[in-house]
């Protein structure tokens, strides 16, 4: 299913965009939950290749043993993640935003646990990549209900019309989280995302947003897919030609 014009327009506006229609029936999402599973089980006892705790301080102890788990490229490890980059009904959301030529920039899982889960502080994923032009857009997919008590997505809506924010380390209890970056935001303007699971919504790579601990007794699991126009450069300027192209031509990698 495309986007209609309003629904276009608000994205335009806002920078995030709620789905309105479910991305994932139901045994797709068995199937996706269980492969995730699968990895997360996997990985759980190795430390690297694509898995971290974000919630990790200074590479020490955890803060209050909080898990904030990633695992990038969960396309490289499950079939069917790799399929779900060619799911049609994100790519038509996706082609409706960035136009028919779409390379992915990468993916990731990201997992919180139930009553242990850590947060992600205020961020804009451009404030990690520093790609030009800064016109990607990520679907952030529940594979869980989410909601307020376990984590779920909040925005500053219109954040992606201001320029980058200075990002700085993020800090627990004055430790230093290595793997995160955070800004300081007026929270007052702050509008939480809940999903049911199978849905998801999309966001601008300069939308400012986080989401809070889990410490509800419900996990929230969500893979995020992070995708690019063809032609965006790195933050060396280097145009990204072989990332793996979703959807229309590549001129860059003939
Ligand atoms: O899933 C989360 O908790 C954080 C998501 C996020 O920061 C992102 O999708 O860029």
């Amino acid at each position: 299913m495309q986007l209609n014009a309003q629904q276009i327009q608000i994205f335009q506006e806002e920078g995030y965009l709620e789905i309105p229609h479910q991305l994932i029936d139901k045994d797709h999402l068995q199937e996706l939950r269980s492969a995730y599973d699968e990895v997360f089980e996997k990985r759980s006892q190795t430390n690297g290749q694509g898995w971290r705790n974000l919630s990790a301080t200074d590479g020490k102890e955890n803060y209050k043993q909080q898990e904030m788990l990633q695992i990038m490229g969960m396309w490289e490890k499950s079939e069917i993640f790799h399929q779900l980059l060619f799911h049609p009904p994100l790519l038509n959301i996706v082609a409706c935003l960035i136009g028919p030529n779409i390379q992915l920039f990468h993916d990731q899982a990201l997992y919180k646990p139930a009553q242990i889960g850590g947060p992600v502080p205020w961020h804009q994923d451009n404030g990690y990549w520093q790609c030009e032009p800064a016109n990607l857009v990520s679907i952030w997919l529940a594979l869980d209900d989410a909601d307020t008590e376990n984590g779920c997505m909040n925005v500053i809506p219109g954040s992606h019309l201001v320029e980058l924010s200075n990002h700085s380390r993020a800090k627990h209890s004055g430790q230093d989280l290595p793997a995160l970056l955070s800004v300081d935001v007026n929270e007052d303007y702050e509008v939480s995302v809940p999903l049911k699971s199978g849905f998801g919504m999309v966001h601008h790579c300069l939308t400012l947003h986080q989401t809070n601990p889990n410490g509800s007794d419900r996990g929230r699991r969500a893979i995020v897919i992070h995708y690019m126009p063809v032609g965006t450069k790195n933050r060396e300027g280097e145009i990204l030609k072989h990332n793996l192209l979703l959807s229309g031509n590549n001129p860059y990698n003939l």
